[in-house]
């Protein structure tokens, strides 16, 4: 006999394969066992749009139950709260579909020196994605925002494992909330959001850092203040000064993480042997803070660069493949970096600040190869 134990126990196993957040087909890097820290993989880099199924998953404390008729409450400082739900905001709102990077702040952290504590991701805490849903400026509008609103505290469906654990709850400031590129999204590359990345609906915030991207959204709350929880208050910041590496710094020195800054990703070639002749260096680059203005590749060490061509429509926090031929003529071990500028005059760093959360690391990237005959 099968107790009822084990029943629930084989749905759960079978819903979560079915939501696609386990990993059939093993194409993921993982970090550790858990299946909320899995990266993209570098090859996929050399396309502007991350398939969903290699995308990276990161969450605290993994998926809630997929309910894809779960409502969102849009209330607090407000003269109307609603509740709605997919069916229902699609009915009252434009639909809107955005390309947009959505980036983990933790990306990179691997590469910090001194390390720090965290998942040590390299690269493939990121991805790129068309994100379909409506205006979240849309929405507070017709719930008759309030003047006295300063933040949203945004919260999600999934929970903490144990009552002394704090909750994911994020605050957005309204500047932020308003932005035409702020979205409630339930679609993603062109099909529902899968329960990993957040459905029924999720936050899209184009430019900043994944924590605000809120998944398996229940609540939108308008207050006068930030909450003052640990996502807000402790996790998720950055020194407002440059800061000796390994330094502690305390909180109130800190601020919370918004834009991602400029990068550059190098996704082939792959490190494997390549014959002599025409090589090509391909790969992304992005700016949370203004559309790519250029990539340039160096295969002498740095001495000389080169401009890239930059393929494809760019935006703040929307990546753009990037890509540099050059005729390899004799034998040997070759080297090339990329670095990227965005518009604001924002240049990749050869190596960035240290930061004691080991976020927005966006040093050159580099890859070697052999060329033989
Ligand atoms: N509700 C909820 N939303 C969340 C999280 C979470 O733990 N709970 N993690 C955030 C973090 S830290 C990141 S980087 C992104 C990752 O989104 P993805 O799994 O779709 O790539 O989701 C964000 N949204
Ligand atoms: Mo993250």
């Amino acid at each position: 006999m099968i107790g009822r134990r084990g029943v629930l126990q084989a749905a759960g196993a079978l819903a979560v394969l079915r939501s696609g957040v386990a990993n059939a087909d093993e194409l993921f890097l993982r970090n550790g066992a858990s299946p909320q820290q899995l990266a993209t993989p570098l090859e996929f880099f050399d396309r502007a749009i991350t398939p969903t199924r290699v995308f990276f998953v990161r969450s605290h404390f993994g998926p809630p139950a997929l309910d894809r008729t779960r409502k969102t409450a849009f209330d607090g400082l407000v003269t109307t709260p609603l509740t709605l739900d997919v069916e229902e905001l699609r009915k009252s709102f434009p639909e809107v579909t955005i390309t947009a990077v959505l980036q983990c702040a933790g990306n990179g952290r691997a590469m910090q020196k001194p390390r720090v504590p965290g998942v040590q991701w390299q690269h493939g805490a990121m991805g790129q994605a068309t994100f379909t849903g409506v205006r979240l400026k849309d929405v507070l509008t017709k719930a008759g925002l309030s003047k006295d609103a300063l933040f949203l505290r945004v919260s999600g469906a999934d929970a903490p494992p144990k009552p002394t654990v704090p909750g994911f709850i994020r605050s957005l400031p309204i500047e932020r909330a308003m932005d035409p590129t702020t979205l409630v999204a339930y679609r993603m590359n062109g099909e529902d959001l899968t329960l990993a990345h957040g459905a029924p609906l999720r936050l899209i915030v184009p430019g900043w850092a994944g924590d605000h991207w809120v998944k398996w959204l229940t609540s939108v709350r308008a207050q006068k203040e930030e909450d003052a929880g640990f996502f807000m208050k402790t996790a998720y910041r950055m020194p407002t000064e440059a800061v000796e590496p390994g330094a502690a710094v305390p909180p109130e020195k800190m601020k919370p993480a918004t834009t991602f800054p400029v990068k550059s990703i190098i996704a082939r070639p792959d490190g494997q042997k390549r014959p002599v002749g025409p090589q090509e260096v391909v790969g992304i680059a992005v700016s949370g803070v203004a559309p790519i203005a250029s990539v340039e590749v160096s295969i002498d060490g740095g001495k000389t660069w080169a401009k890239a061509t930059v393929e494809g429509e760019g935006g703040i926090g929307r990546a753009q493949v990037f890509r540099y031929r050059f005729d390899q003529k004799e034998p040997g071990h070759v080297k090339a970096m990329a670095r990227a500028k965005d518009k604001k005059g924002n240049e990749q760093p050869e190596s960035p600040p240290w930061n004691p959360s080991g976020y927005f690391w966006n040093g050159w990237h580099a890859v070697d190869w052999e060329v033989g005959t």
